[in-house]
């Protein structure tokens, strides 16, 4: 009798753990096939052209140049990365066929996108991050998004909502900390958003917090006194902090293409910018624009967001991103 029970709970502890193993498997495969068809639009606008040129029928360098120059430019690589681009196929003399130049630009293109981070200061807790752009960038979406990866990795995580201008991102963004189950910090809309700064960060040093996360209006980069407006935000963090904040980081929408450096440049005047994250890079045949941001703008990029979804932020490797892109 005893020895049937013993047969009987062998079976069931092997039905169990092959029914984990198969669950991990198709979780794995599951978020694989997530990364690729992601990356499905860029790769068809940006990848698979150049692909087309250099690795379809044989043809002299010379002669792919031109053809290069105009998908370069369709992909929103921008004049002058693809000039530093085509310049430096040229210069290489050691190439001698078609595919050796695929694989040259490949190499030139993830040397292009790995822009040193910044090294940690080593400042206290907690780590104050600011999120500015333009309206509809996805900023309040990205927050929400770290802020659930944040808390999954054992951080104590803070938002604050200092975008009084409209009325409902407030809400939106307790909506996302509610969901992440992370604290939230709010103001009444059209209130200073230098004074929900303040209370942000008071709470976030009062609670002992590790992260602290600052949603900001999307001002209209054009208007000054908007931008004067950021930086008393980035004044009273600084003061209550006792150091400037760790990170601003511009968040910048891949679908708007060459106007994103545009805003990165006046953005780039009114804060010392530390970072970039692209969104809805999910949404564009344009991925080349990834290359030309980095590059003019000397600014690494932190995330791309791929997708609405709370888990469709991909923390930015450049390695990664170069392979997975060029498949
Ligand atoms: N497809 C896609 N949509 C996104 C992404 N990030 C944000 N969005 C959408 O963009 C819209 C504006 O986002 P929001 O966070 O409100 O922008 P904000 O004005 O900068 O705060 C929303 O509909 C988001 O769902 C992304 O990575 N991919
Ligand atoms: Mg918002």
């Amino acid at each position: 009798m005893f020895q049937i029970l013993l047969i009987i709970l062998f079976v069931l502890a092997i039905c169990v753990a092959g029914g984990v193993v198969f669950v991990i498997f198709k979780r794995k495969k599951f978020r694989k096939n997530l990364i690729t068809s992601s990356l499905a639009k860029p790769r068809s606008g940006f990848v698979d052209p150049i692909k087309k040129l250099f690795l379809g029928e044989s043809k002299a360098i010379k002669e792919i140049l031109p053809h290069l120059e105009e998908v370069l430019l369709q992909a929103d690589v921008g004049v002058k990365m693809t000039a530093t681009l085509i310049d430096a196929l040229q210069a290489e003399t050691s190439i001698k066929s078609a595919p050796e130049a695929y694989e040259f630009l490949k190499k030139k293109i993830l040397d292009s996108l790995t822009i040193l981070q910044k090294t940690s200061v080593g400042n206290p807790k907690p780590n104050a991050i600011f999120f500015v752009g333009i309206n509809g960038t996805g900023k309040t979406t990205t927050i929400g998004k770290l802020a659930a990866a944040f808390k999954s990795g054992g951080k104590k995580v803070l938002v604050v909502g200092a975008d009084t201008f409209r009325a409902a991102a407030g809400d939106q963004l307790k909506v996302w900390a509610e969901r992440s189950g992370v604290d939230f910090v709010g103001g009444e809309p059209e209130v200073d958003p230098a004074s929900v700064v303040y209370n942000g960060i008071a709470a976030a040093i009062a609670r002992g917090m590790d992260v602290v996360m600052v949603d900001t209006a999307g001002r209209l980069h054009t208007k000054t006194s908007l931008m004067e407006e950021l930086k008393k935000m980035h004044r009273v963090a600084t003061k209550e902090l006792g150091h400037a904040p760790d990170d601003i980081w511009l968040v910048l929408d891949a679908t708007t293409g060459q106007n994103g450096l545009n805003q990165a440049k006046v953005f780039g005047q009114a804060l010392p910018l530390t970072g970039l994250i692209l969104t809805k890079y999910d949404g564009t045949a344009k991925g080349g624009i990834i290359l030309s941001i980095t590059s003019e703008l000397g600014l690494p990029v932190k995330y791309l967001g791929e997708g609405e979804g709370i888990g469709d932020l991909k923390p930015f490797e450049p390695h990664e991103f170069v392979e997975e892109l060029f498949k």
